[in-house]
């Protein structure tokens, strides 16, 4: 959700708006649990002689609740292909993730599955096993073993949201839990998050009628958090954004003013219909386009973005350093 003319999207926020957000925000259910699983997981890959480097990835898009008891919301177009494919590669190349993703999306390791894997996947053979069925075995086994690796050796976290409440939520607690690392902590912010929402209070609390007419609603601007996630939260790591627009014209211009107003390492641009083939990287030394490799049959954008990003990180390190 984005203005048309993108003018409001760099509005200022001010720490008054980010207080009450949060102060106005339903508090999250789980937060005690998110706290201790991110602090022992930040812990465990410290530990070592030769501790990880450890990125946020978040994932999917954020739902806008219209009634308190929420009947309907707002939702948005992301089904967290771009966040899970991504968190494969930072695991390839040795990164501890922290996975933040909206409910019922993509999952690492799980992308080439069908719909409904329980079903199309597995059958019950003569003797009552259960098995995968052909074409499936070979991708079952993998998403199988690849997702227990990571989780049972502690370098995959997944932590789920739904709303964009619990998604600025999370990521201000993940934040706070990473802020040890300094430089040695990524964020890959590819969520698409909802620019605009229903404050709490001014909500509605039961199903909104439709017997009172046509639904008049104002929405509000949600908070830049990028702002204090540089400023405050992350002031060390390494910061990466998504742009995304559907109008060519004017992706490159607000990725850059992105990348200098929040004071971010990288901004990705991405154009909705091309985003899978194309992603141009934006720094403040230049733009590179990212292609995936067309040649290869189901190569993808993220191979070479998370190569290009993971090189950028290193060097990022050593100059801190
Ligand atoms: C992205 O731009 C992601 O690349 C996509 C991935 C959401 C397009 P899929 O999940 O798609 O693979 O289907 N994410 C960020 C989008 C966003 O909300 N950006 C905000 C903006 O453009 C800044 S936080 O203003």
């Amino acid at each position: 959700m984005e203005a048309s003319n993108g003018l409001r999207d760099f509005e200022e926020t001010s720490n008054d708006d980010i207080k009450s957000f949060f102060d106005s925000s339903p508090p999250l259910k789980n937060a005690a649990e998110i706290k201790r699983k991110t602090e022992e997981f930040v812990q465990m890959n410290s530990d070592s002689e030769h501790p990880r480097r450890i990125v946020l990835v978040t994932s999917g898009g954020t739902t806008v609740p219209l009634e308190q008891r929420c009947v309907r919301y707002i939702d948005n177009f992301s089904s967290g292909h771009r966040g899970s494919t991504s968190a494969e590669y930072f695991l390839k190349a040795g990164y501890a993730v922290v996975f933040l993703y909206r409910e019922g999306t993509y999952q690492p390791f799980c992308t080439s599955l069908p719909n409904n894997p329980l079903l199309e996947c597995l059958q019950v053979t003569d003797k009552s096993n259960i098995t995968a069925r052909p074409p499936y075995e070979k991708t079952v086994k993998e998403a199988i073993s690849n997702s227990h690796a990571a989780t049972s050796c502690g370098t995959l976290l997944k932590l789920p949201f739904t709303t964009i409440f619990e998604y600025l939520q999370n990521l201000q607690l993940i934040a706070s839990s990473m802020s040890s690392l300094g430089s040695r902590a990524l964020f890959y912010l590819a969520a698409a998050v909802s620019d605009f929402y229903v404050p709490w209070e001014s909500m509605a609390v039961h199903k909104i009628q439709s017997s009172s007419g046509p639904l008049d609603m104002r929405l509000v601007q949600v908070p830049k958090m990028l702002l204090v996630l540089r400023r405050d939260w992350a002031p060390k790591a390494f910061c990466i954004s998504f742009k995304l627009e559907t109008d060519k014209e004017i992706l490159l211009k607000k990725a850059r003013t992105a990348l200098e107003k929040y004071n971010m390492d990288m901004v990705v641009a991405n154009e909705l219909l091309t985003r899978k083939e194309e992603v141009i990287v934006v720094t403040k030394g230049g733009n590179v386009v990212v292609q995936r490799d067309r040649t290869r049959v189901g190569a993808d954008v993220e191979e070479p973005l998370i190569e290009l990003i993971v090189e950028q990180h290193s060097a990022a390190i050593s100059s801190a350093s």
